[in-house]
């Protein structure tokens, strides 16, 4: 068990409207890189030169090679306890969103049902300029991009700097934002607009705000309560406080 305040042992008993977003951290103990700090894919990467649509459009093969090594990369990993913990959340709240800013897909590979994805997943394809959805692998050997049936440039289904996020997906996490009794910010930064929002957004229409992260960030001076440490320990630790 971990020590937390009162009134969040309360909420963890009698919520029934209970939200979640999380950032890159949550997939760190998979395997996954983060994307700031000394060990993240912004540390050896520059992100105007591979995360926006200048990017894409000066340098494709690039852009693609970078999605193709992470795909790779993210096919051989699995979700961690921290991913397994939401899962049992999302059956024991009624009403239980989990908002991610994550591509990896690791939440519904561990079961989560009610996930919104909001900059994409890194699985899926789309075309450039009809939106056209495309799954499958893209090969690079031939020499050719690839191109849909409308003659655009098919693009990794992910939300670069710049972008628009999806607006069905923001409108839902907005959505539950407004209603939740009980607001966790699990493992990120809370540096990238308009995820960064949420958390205070949610503490703004009353709801209690928990923050999980190895370190402070922007957020942890407004949050009602910091575990500070790995999500993979602290959010079961969580559930079974919540199951307790
Ligand atoms: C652990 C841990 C463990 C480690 N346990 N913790 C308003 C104000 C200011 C700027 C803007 C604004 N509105 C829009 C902007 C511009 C921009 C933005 O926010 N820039 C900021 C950087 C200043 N936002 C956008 O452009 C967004 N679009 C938009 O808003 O459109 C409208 C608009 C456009 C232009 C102007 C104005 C309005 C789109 C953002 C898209 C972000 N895309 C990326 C790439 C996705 C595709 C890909 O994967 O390649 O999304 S960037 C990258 O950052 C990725 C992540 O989802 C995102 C957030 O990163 P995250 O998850 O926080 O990861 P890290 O690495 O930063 O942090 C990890 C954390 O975990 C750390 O805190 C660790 O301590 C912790 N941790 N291990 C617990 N085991
Ligand atoms: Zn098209």
């Amino acid at each position: 068990m971990i020590d937390i305040p009162t009134e969040f042992a309360r909420l963890l008993k009698s919520a029934t409207r209970v939200a979640v977003l999380t950032g890159a951290g949550i997939s760190a103990e998979s395997g996954v890189p983060t994307f700031r700090g000394e060990e993240g894919l912004w540390s050896k990467f520059r992100p105007e030169e591979l995360a926006t649509v200048d990017a894409f459009m000066r340098n494709p093969k690039l852009v693609w090679e970078w999605y193709l090594h992470r795909r790779e990369l993210m096919s051989s990993v699995s979700p961690n306890p921290g991913h397994h913990a939401l899962v049992e959340m999302e059956k024991h709240f009624k009403d239980f969103t989990l908002i991610t800013q994550n591509v990896d897909g690791l939440h519904r590979m561990a079961g989560s049902k009610n996930v919104l994805e909001l900059h994409g997943n890194i699985s899926m394809n789309k075309c450039f300029d009809c939106g056209k959805s495309y799954s499958g692998e893209i090969d690079l050997e031939s020499g050719h991009l690839p191109l849909c049936e409308c003659g655009g440039k098919i693009r990794p289904d992910v939300v670069w700097f710049g972008e628009l996020l999806p607006a069905r997906v923001l409108n839902d996490a907005f959505d539950a934002v407004a209603r939740t009794e009980l607001f966790f910010s699990v493992g990120t930064s809370a540096l990238v607009h308009p995820a960064a929002s949420m958390p205070l957004a949610a503490k703004r229409n009353g709801a209690y705000l928990v923050e999980v992260n190895l370190d402070p960030t922007p957020l942890t001076p407004y949050v009602d309560c910091m575990l500070r440490g790995k999500s993979g320990g602290i959010l079961p630790r969580i559930v079974e406080m919540m199951k307790a």
